[in-house]
């Protein structure tokens, strides 16, 4: 049997599935990883992690055998993809089986912001609707212009959800592409025309606080900032200095600058929705990701191709 190295998540199908081919290192079962690696890492071949975890460059450089390593995830920002292009390993992701789910977890983070339910259902539950009258109005989800900052896989599947929400898309991205919507080359320029900005963009060097305090200014008072790609894309200070200033009316988040950790100015705000990283958390997405994930390592052990390569090593 060949030695696989886990890192982080995985489920139990994903496990099953890999235990049929590979003796099974979970690398933080280690209390001491690096030590680990030093001992045993010439033997593992696969490597199997997730967008969060990703795996660090000592680690690779600790794994002179590793033939491939597979992202339970489409981002890929935590992983070094120049240190693998050099040594020749494709690192590869699960691109489009996640883009309807993550599509949903941003239209109902949108109407979560502008339809007020989770303050309305506490208003229930606690008998303060029988006490003390009726909820106060929300604000119509409908006929609103929704700025896409990231027109990809994913931010087409958003574009697709909001049509019955007789919405006006408009995008930026890098390039302009061949649709129907407007495309702004200034992010700043589209926030001034939004009611929603989406941002659905990679992680990464080249994103980092793309979303700054003009960008929050511009989207304004009325202006709800939704985040479904990576935490990294918002300036988290500037946003909550935003949202508690009133220069931003409503966020709804579902990424974080450092997760698992949320800054206690932002929890303390009642104008946020915030969501624990479920944009693709359903069984179903899971499972076809997961699958995606051992799907890959598994054909490169029989073959030596690999399915869906981040775009980096796909000349490899
Ligand atoms: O390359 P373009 O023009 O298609 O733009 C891409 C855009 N993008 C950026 N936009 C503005 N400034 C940047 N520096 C920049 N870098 C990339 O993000 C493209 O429209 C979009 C990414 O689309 P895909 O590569 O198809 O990614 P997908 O599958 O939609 O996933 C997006 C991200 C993942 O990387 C995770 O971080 C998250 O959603 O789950």
């Amino acid at each position: 049997m060949r030695d696989l190295l886990l890192i982080g998540d995985a489920t139990d199908e994903m496990k099953g599935r890999f235990a049929e081919k590979f003796t099974i290192h979970n690398l933080y079962d280690n209390r001491d990883p690096t030590a680990w690696l030093k001992q045993h890492g010439s033997k593992i071949s696969y490597v199997a992690t997730n967008g969060h975890d990703g795996v660090r460059p000592a680690f690779v450089d600790a794994m002179p055998n590793l033939k491939v390593i597979s992202c339970y995830g489409v981002g890929y920002d935590s992983i070094d993809t120049a240190q693998a292009v050099a040594r020749g390993i494709p690192v590869t992701h699960t691109p489009n089986v996640l883009n309807s789910e993550v599509a949903s977890t941003a239209l109902l983070l949108t109407l979560a912001c502008y339809r007020n339910f989770l303050a309305d259902e506490a208003h229930v539950r606690s008998g303060d609707w029988e006490s003390k009258g009726n909820a106060p109005l929300s604000r119509s989800a409908d006929n609103q212009t929704v700025g896409i900052l990231g027109l990809g896989r994913i931010g087409q599947a958003i574009a697709d959800k909001f049509v019955p929400f007789n919405s006006k898309i408009v995008y930026h991205a890098r390039n302009k592409k061949s649709v129907d919507y407007t495309y702004y080359d200034n992010l700043t320029e589209m926030a001034q025309i939004c009611d929603v900005l989406i941002c659905i963009t990679p992680g990464g060097a080249a994103t980092h606080n793309l979303v700054n305090e003009a960008v929050l200014n511009a989207l304004g008072p009325n202006g709800t900032l939704i985040n479904v790609g990576r935490g990294s894309v918002v300036d988290e200070q500037a946003l909550i200095a935003a949202l508690a200033e009133g220069r931003l009316g409503w966020a709804g988040l579902d990424v974080f600058a450092t997760e698992p950790k949320v800054p206690a100015a932002l929890r303390a705000l009642s104008n946020v929705v915030l969501l624990p990283h479920v944009g693709s958390a359903t069984e179903e997405t899971r499972a076809a990701m997961g699958n995606l994930t051992v799907d890959n390592i598994l054909q490169h052990l029989k073959d030596g191709t690999v399915i869906s390569p981040v775009p980096e090593c796909a000349h490899l």
